[in-house]
């Protein structure tokens, strides 16, 4: 008998605090600020409140993409928000999320200074706050929109259910796996069809559904998310290869993708990013 069968339905669910999972200390099922937490303030207009997961490199790539066209109104304070100390709870960040999850983007350009929270929701604002990345045409903005939404839907699958169950849970357990592997290869292969017929997901422009797709998809084809490229057999999803080999080189991902990174190689890390040179230093 394997550990996960031994398992039967209380009449009510109970919180066990000590399940013995990754995140067991952190996630709670009560949203709310745990303590009083002010949160620090940069020179720049935006300041940003995460950390260098995919969810976090969307943004951070994003930032050095209009960066990179030349826009200094997207210069950017970086600040680190620890999720495994409960970052994310404290009284600043819940204020400006009240979901409590990384990423969150302060823009104090405007007034009153706006907060925005969700990953896509980041993207689809500074697209528009800068007029870049974000088709012109309303049929390929429309696709664009329904691509960045599956994303975004797609990654409580693949990051909230395959990571988790392949990289977190505290044994390997077959039904989870199972349920979770085979919706993240249908998810892959979705994109691989796309990307079969089109050099980018909403044709031939790079645009934001490329960047929120390539962070989670591309990096997990890649090996750069939970290394599990043999498990998913992913070298046969032959253009979403392509596609990510292709986005990676991209030198505004290869900047965003060190921003807030405290895991793997340590010359790698940069817990804070207030310049560029920042970035400079650990390229
Ligand atoms: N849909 C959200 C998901 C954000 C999310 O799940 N963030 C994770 C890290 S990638 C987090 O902050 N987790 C902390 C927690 O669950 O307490 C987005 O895309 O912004």
């Amino acid at each position: 008998m394997t550990e996960e069968t031994k398992y039967s339905l209380p009449k009510v669910w109970q919180w066990d605090k000590d399940n013995g999972g990754k995140w067991a200390s952190t996630n709670r099922p009560i949203a709310g600020a745990t303590h009083d937490h002010e949160l620090p303030v940069g020179e720049h207009p935006l300041q940003l409140y995460s950390l260098g997961t995919p969810n976090g490199v969307k943004v951070t790539a994003m930032l050095e993409e209009l960066l990179a066209l030349g826009h200094s109104g997207a210069e950017y304070d970086a600040w680190l928000i620890d999720i495994g100390k409960g970052d994310q709870f404290g009284s600043d960040f819940t204020r400006l999320n009240p979901n409590s999850k990384i990423p969150v983007l302060l823009d104090r350009s405007m007034d009153p200074e706006l907060p925005v929270f969700e990953s896509c929701a980041i993207l689809h604002y500074l697209a528009r706050k800068f007029g870049e990345f974000l088709p012109a045409d309303e049929a390929t903005y429309s696709e664009c929109i329904s691509w960045l939404f599956w994303q975004e839907s797609g990654a409580s699958f693949v990051g909230g259910g395959f990571g988790h169950f392949y990289a977190y849970a505290p044994y390997p357990m077959e039904y989870p796996i199972n349920r979770y592997t085979m919706e993240t290869k249908r998810q892959l292969d979705v994109l691989d069809r796309l990307l079969a017929n089109r050099e980018y997901v909403c044709g031939d422009q790079y645009t934001i559904a490329d960047i929120a797709n390539w962070c989670w998809y591309g990096q997990v084809a890649l090996g750069d998310v939970y290394d599990a490229v043999e498990f998913l057999d992913a070298s046969i999803y032959k253009h979403v290869n392509r596609w990510a080999q292709q986005i990676k080189e991209r030198p505004a991902i290869q900047r965003g993708r060190l921003v807030n990174r405290v895991f793997g190689p340590e010359e790698q890390q940069l817990r804070e990013r207030h310049a560029a040179s920042d970035i400079d230093a650990v390229l």
